[in-house]
């Protein structure tokens, strides 16, 4: 197989995350950003349509509602740039609005190639809007893009889908505080955030009936596998969602349904797992529209407009650096 020097670099790093978060002390774990190689997302994707996975939905229906008042806020020629950019269908309600006052330079921001190329795609066509994406981390990404902008333009950032739920609560406010200090007063960060729903509700969006959460999360031990030439037999595994209710989180696990040993050749790593020992493979922390609006001022913005679903609770904040 040949690799390019990007491709190398990248299975270090998940050689080198795979082995801590699997001989840590205690709960083992697995980053959730590996979720998403191209059967990832592709499961992703399929997870957006389940009925039990209200999410992406609400997300979708405000920015439909919402994307002329947000516009509306805007008092300066504004670039936008997009933390992750997922697969485009959600910002096209915003770039569309914005195309309608001034020609729109949009910069998604995503480690992954792949999603950028599927957000040029969806969103290429559209009139007076033109994309450049940046392969690259969030932050790096975000200052790269901050540095284009002309005197007198603003900055919107898009910070949708709820991402900032995969933090754990001190890292979303430290990522908040990093977002802001890329950014200079007067811009603007719209951000989606998932909120406290009833626990059946919760796990179902999680363990959906037809079983594509746990395909999803059972392909990380595939990934690893595939790319780091691990053991790991897919039969030995179950899928959990728990509602964690003091850190308000869903908890994603990996549960081993009997002792053994798992080879992971590429980390240089064999891992001994009991029975019933789980591996904690993502969080999505659940808010208050309240805690949004007190995380963003706690971390240099206000929260000038907030909009909620009340089909399915979800928050969309507005705010703008102070
Ligand atoms: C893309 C991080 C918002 O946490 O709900 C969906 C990912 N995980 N089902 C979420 C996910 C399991 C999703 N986010």
């Amino acid at each position: 197989m040949v690799h390019t020097l990007l491709e190398l670099r990248a299975l270090g790093d998940l050689a080198t995350d795979v082995r801590a978060g699997l001989t840590k002390p205690g709960q083992k774990e697995l980053p959730s950003k590996y979720f998403y190689d191209d059967v990832g997302s592709a499961l992703f994707e399929a997870i957006c349509v389940l009925p039990e996975y209200g999410l992406t939905r609400a997300d979708a229906r405000l920015l439909r509602d919402t994307a002329d008042m947000v516009v509306a806020r805007l008092d300066a020629p504004t670039i936008v740039a997009e933390l992750g950019s997922g697969s485009g269908k959600k910002t096209r309600f915003v770039l569309e609005a914005l195309a309608l006052r001034q020609p729109v330079r949009y910069f998604p921001i995503d480690i992954s190639g792949a999603a950028l190329a599927q957000s040029e795609r969806e969103l290429g066509l559209i009139e007076r809007v033109s994309i450049l994406g940046f392969e690259a981390e969030y932050l790096d990404g975000l200052a790269a893009v901050a540095q284009r902008r002309a005197p007198g333009e603003k900055v919107l950032v898009l910070f949708l889908g709820s991402t900032i739920g995969n933090f754990d609560r001190p890292a979303g406010e430290a990522f908040l505080r990093r977002v802001r200090d890329a950014l200079r007063p007067g811009d603007r960060l719209l951000l989606s955030t998932d909120l406290v729903k009833p626990e059946p509700v919760l796990v179902a969006a999680y363990d959906d009936a037809a079983g594509v959460t746990a395909a999803f999360n059972k392909n990380l031990l595939q990934r690893i596998n595939r790319e780091l030439g691990a053991t790991f037999d897919l039969k030995r595994w179950r899928h959990r969602a728990v509602w964690n209710s003091s850190d308000r989180r869903v908890e994603m696990h990996l549960q081993s349904t009997e002792e053994q040993t798992v080879q992971v050749p590429k980390a240089r790593l064999a891992v001994r797992f009991k029975e019933g020992e789980t591996i904690w493979t993502e969080s999505s922390h659940k808010y208050t529209a309240d805690e949004v609006e007190g995380l963003a001022a706690r971390t240099g913005y206000a929260c000038e407009a907030q909009w909620t679903d009340r089909e399915w609770p979800f928050a969309q904040s507005l705010l703008v650096v102070r």
